[in-house]
C-alpha cells in the first residue's frame, strides 16, 4: 500500500517548478515560538495591542519591550532540519522558491549553511512579513540594521532615525500595513509559476500570504501540506503530513537528517 509520504515523495519528484509557504511552525523546533495555538505567543499577548501601527503610536515602549525580547530569544536560535532540508532543495536540480511569513531569519541562514560553499541565492528565501532584526524609520522609510540591544527603559531612549530623528520600529509587517508590493508580486508570481506548493508550519489564516497555495492550486498545481494538526488548508491539499516539519521535511525531501 502506498503511504502519504510516498505518494508525497512521488509528487516532489516529479515537479518541475516548486513553491514553498512556510510559517511559524517551521521554526518552533528551533525554539522560536509560534503566534497560534499552545504555547503560541498570542496566547499570553493581544496582537491587536502588540503588532499594529496603532499600537506603536499609541504606546512604542511597550511594542519596542516586546520585539526586543523576541530579537534577543531569536539570536540564541539556530535553523533546524526542516529549515536545512528545503534549503537543499531549492539548491538542486528542480527550480524551488521559498516564501516565508516569517521574520526569524533562520531560513537565510540556514541558506550558506546548506550550499557548503556554494552560491547559497537560490534557498534565500522572499520574506513577505519583513526581518525582525532589522529597523525601518517610521518617518522617511529608511532601513538599517536592528539595533541588537534596544534600550526600552523610557520613551526618550528608544532607537531613532540618523537620517530625520524619527522613531525607529522593527522591519516587519503589522496589521492593517500592506506588504511591500514587489516581494508580494513576485511571492504570487513564483506560486503561479509552480505546480507544487509545499506549505509548512502555517495556520494559513493571514492574509495575503495565505493565497499564495491557493494561486498554485488556481493554476492546476498540487499542493502538500507539513503540520502537526490540520488547517483550513488541508482538504485542498493532495497530501496532508501530519507531524513535526523538522522530522517530516528530511524525510519528504530525502537529504536525511544527520548532517
Ligand atoms: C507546526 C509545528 C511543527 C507548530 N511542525 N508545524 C481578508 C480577510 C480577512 C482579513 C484580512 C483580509 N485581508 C487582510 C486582512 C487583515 C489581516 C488578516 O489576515 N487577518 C486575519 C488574521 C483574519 N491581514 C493584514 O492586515 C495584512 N495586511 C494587509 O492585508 O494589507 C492590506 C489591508 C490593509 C488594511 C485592511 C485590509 C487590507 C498584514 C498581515 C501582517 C501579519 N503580521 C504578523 C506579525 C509579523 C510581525 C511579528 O512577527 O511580530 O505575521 S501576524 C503573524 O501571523 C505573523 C505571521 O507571519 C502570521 C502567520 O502566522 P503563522 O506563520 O501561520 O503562525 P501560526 O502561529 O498562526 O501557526 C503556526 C502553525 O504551525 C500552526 O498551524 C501549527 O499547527 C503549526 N506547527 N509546530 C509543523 N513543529
Ligand atoms: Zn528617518
Amino acid at each position: 500500500m502506498t503511504t502519504e509520504m510516498e505518494r508525497a515523495r512521488r509528487l516532489v519528484a516529479e515537479a518541475d517548478r516548486i513553491v514553498v509557504l512556510t510559517g511559524a511552525g517551521i521554526s518552533a523546533e528551533s525554539g522560536v515560538p509560534t503566534f497560534r495555538g499552545a504555547g503560541g505567543l498570542w496566547k499570553s499577548h493581544r496582537p491587536e495591542e502588540l503588532a499594529t501601527p496603532e499600537a506603536f503610536a499609541r504606546d512604542p515602549q511597550t511594542v519596542w519591550e516586546w520585539y526586543a525580547w523576541r530579537r534577543g530569544l531569536i539570536a540564541d536560535c539556530d535553523p533546524n532540519h526542516g529549515h536545512l532540508a528545503l534549503a537543499r532543495l531549492a539548491l538542486g536540480g528542480t527550480p524551488t522558491t521559498i516564501v516565508t511569513q516569517n521574520v526569524d531569519g533562520l531560513h537565510t541562514r540556514a541558506a550558506p549553511e546548506a550550499a557548503r560553499g556554494a552560491d547559497p541565492s537560490p534557498a534565500l528565501p522572499v520574506e513577505v512579513h519583513g526581518a525582525i532584526d532589522r529597523d525601518k524609520c517610521s518617518s522617511c522609510g529608511a532601513r538599517t540594521p536592528g539595533t541588537s540591544s534596544v534600550d526600552t527603559s523610557s520613551h526618550g531612549a528608544l532607537p531613532r532615525c540618523s537620517t530625520c530623528n524619527g522613531m525607529l520600529r522593527p522591519d516587519v509587517v503589522w496589521f492593517g500595513e500592506t506588504l511591500e508590493p514587489e516581494i508580494l508580486s513576485r511571492a504570487f508570481q513564483v506560486a503561479q509559476d509552480a505546480d507544487l506548493c509545499l506549505v509548512v508550519g502555517t495556520s494559513a489564516l493571514v492574509q495575503p500570504a495565505a493565497l499564495v497555495p491557493l494561486v498554485t492550486l488556481q493554476n492546476g498545481g498540487a499542493l502538500i501540506e507539513v503540520n502537526i494538526e490540520r488547517t483550513p488548508l488541508s482538504g485542498e491539499a493532495r497530501v496532508s503530513l501530519l507531524g513535526p516539519s523538522g522530522e517530516l521535511l528530511p524525510e519528504l525531501l530525502d537529504v536525511g537528517a544527520a548532517t
